[in-house]
């Protein structure tokens, strides 16, 4: 709490940031149809501060009384210095909870201005670019006042640059990319350090483009091998320092060559992200001094840039690790000293989703009792589907005991690792689970999950989980929003409900590792971490190459906060049976 009031009382913002907030009040208030003269005071305030030549912040701190700035009344003035103090403008959060967000996203089409995004708001009813598309298509458009063919025209090329820089890549999918430009760079001449920065350093789960980041001593060299690069298909831009360029996937990748000693400061701007950048420069600026990809500064004096440390340090951070860095309060936590010990792959004592043969799986136990003791676990659940999804051969009772037996005979028999008995049971539409409980008792752990009606309405769906969540031998819950990025949407669910629950019952949340899966996502494990509900980190490998699967478990893990001690598989054997123990009620 401490670290926020100083945050708050030494707030510096900069005048082209007030100017665009009084931009975007103009903005929503011209689409909301107030009053033209308040539109156009917001407009010309917002001139005024950037023609201004001197921080408004310094003439506020020196008592200049700031109505008399042109065009800056008593209102303003006070907005001003709101801004000042807090970083925001409550009336601008106001606006935006008036104006729809899809309404919002219209202003950033090129050519849409607020006088055209209020025609197609007010006449047509637009509320999104999916529906401007489709007003677009339907003729509709070109009929409203001060729109036309040729507006229309620029419209339609907007949507398709749109839609194209909306793409973006599961990160799983651009890895290998994303290393073989890293090994490819590093073959060229006089180049030392290469590293991949932005989202897919910070472990996003879609990354919309890579930057990479070189330091070199022969500038022109790197640039031209770049570019050369097998895998590009158009060079969209290349100049001594920076280039863009568009892969044959349609991937885009930005090139940044900077000088060793601002190898630090150029890793931590572009690894971003933009938002928590944001946040740290203001705290520079407390301190009197000017951060940017070049160093931090103090007047012309260059004060740290050669590591990334060195510029936490110069603002009194303790390093906060690039998965954080989103500007979701990482800033606060380092200064109260409470930044989470983010868990580590080398935390994982085991793995509790898996199958086998049995179903649908490609190796029997044994070969992936040995391929998860090859990737440094030390117990392993076989979890393999229950009856109901007959398509994979779902276990029955009887099925289900012999494998019991079988994994019995390969606990006598194998070193340095143990099987657990477990299953993935269905959970049916209406909550119970697809085997008796007298079966599911007899093992070590119950894995359950839906694979049947995703669209029931948000209560029936809820109500399903929460209901098998109470069943005697529940232990945890799969993929728990059944998403598959970019391809499924999650099911409607009360997650914070889900997570309460699980924390009262004594159960668990799997984090499901697989690429596409990542089931929970960043949010919903932060969640859990607030709420005390440990989260099981599995691979679900349906083969022995798919342990590998942990690390992107793990990436998403920290992204919502998890350490090692929110980490169910992370405990030790003994440990976890214990647990698994009092689970089962
Ligand atoms: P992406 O590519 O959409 O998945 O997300 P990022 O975070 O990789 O964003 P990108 O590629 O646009 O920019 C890379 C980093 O460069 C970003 O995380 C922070 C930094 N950056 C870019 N634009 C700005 C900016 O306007 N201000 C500041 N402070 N940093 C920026
Ligand atoms: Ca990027
Ligand atoms: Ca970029």
């Amino acid at each position: 709490m401490l670290c926020f009031l100083i945050l708050v009382e030494y707030s510096m913002t900069n005048n082209e940031e007030i100017a665009h907030a009084f931009d975007e009040i103009a903005d929503l208030l011209e689409i909301e149809e107030a009053n033209p003269f308040r539109v156009r005071a917001y407009r010309h305030a917002a001139r005024t501060l950037r023609g201004l030549g001197r921080e408004v912040g310094e003439l506020a701190a020196r008592g200049d009384d700031l109505t008399r700035l042109p065009g800056i009344g008593k209102d303003l003035a006070a907005k001003i210095e709101e801004m000042l103090e807090s970083g925001k403008i409550k009336a601008l959060d106001k606006l935006h909870k008036i104006v729809p967000m899809g309404v919002e996203a219209l202003l950033q089409i090129p050519g849409l201005g607020p006088k055209r995004v209020k025609r197609l708001y007010h006449l047509l009813g637009i509320e999104s670019v999916k529906q401007l598309e489709q007003a677009v298509s339907d003729g509709r458009v070109r009929e409203l006042p001060g729109f036309g063919a040729g507006i229309e025209r620029n419209i339609l090329a907007a949507l398709k640059a749109h839609r194209e820089t909306e793409k973006r890549f599961p990160r799983a999918q651009v890895r290998s990319t994303a290393e073989a430009i890293e090994t490819y760079l590093k073959q060229a001449s006089g180049v030392k350090e290469v590293v991949v920065a932005g989202s897919y350093r910070r472990g996003r789960e879609t990354v919309g483009d890579l930057d990479i980041l070189v330091t070199t001593s022969g500038r022109t060299a790197a640039m031209e091998h770049f570019v050369g690069y097998e895998e590009v298909d158009e060079v969209i831009s290349s100049g001594t320092t920076r280039a863009t360029v568009i892969l044959r996937s349609g991937l885009q990748v930005d090139l940044r060559v900077v000088a060793q000693q601002s190898y630090g400061a150029a890793l931590y701007y572009f690894t971003g992200s933009k938002s928590h950048n944001i946040q740290v420069r203001r705290l520079a600026q407390q301190r009197g001094l000017k951060i940017n990809e070049y160093g931090v500064f103090r007047g012309k004096r260059r004060i740290a840039g050669k590591t990334e440390s060195s510029i936490f340090k110069s603002v009194g951070l303790p390093y906060i690790p690039p998965e954080l860095r989103e500007g979701r309060g990482e800033i606060e936590a380092a200064y109260e000293k409470r930044l989470p010990i983010l868990v580590e792959r080398a935390d994982l004592k085991g793995d509790l989703h898996c199958h086998t043969t049995a179903t649908d799986g490609h190796a029997g136990i044994r070969e992936m009792a040995l391929a998860a003791r090859r990737h440094g676990l030390n117990y392993l659940a076989i979890t393999d589907h229950s009856r109901r999804l007959a398509m994979v051969h779902g276990l029955d009772s009887s099925r289900l005991l012999k494998q019991a037996d079988e994994i019995d005979r390969l606990n006598d028999e194998l070193k340095g690792i143990t099987l657990l008995k477990g299953i993935e049971v269905d959970i049916l539409a209406d909550g119970r689970l697809d085997l008796p409980d007298k079966v599911l008792r007899r093992l070590d752990l119950v894995v359950g999950a839906v694979h049947s009606q995703f669209h029931l309405p948000r209560d029936k769906q809820t109500e399903r989980i929460l209901r098998a969540m109470e069943r005697p031998c529940f232990t945890l819950l799969a993929h728990p929003t059944g998403r598959l990025l970019q391809q499924r949407e999650a099911y409607d669910i009360d997650m914070a409900r889900i997570i309460k629950q699980a924390g009262a019952r004594g159960c668990f949340m799997e984090l499901n590792s697989q690429p596409l899966r990542l089931d929970l996502d960043e949010f919903h494990c932060r969640m859990a971490h607030d709420e005390g509900v440990m989260v099981s980190i599995n691979s679900d490998a349906h083969a022995k190459q798919h342990f590998d699967y942990l690390q992107y478990g793990i990436d998403q893990a920290r992204r919502g906060w998890l350490e090692k001690r929110d980490v169910l598989n992370a405990l030790p054997l003994r440990e976890l049976r214990a647990l698994l123990r009092r689970t089962m009620i």
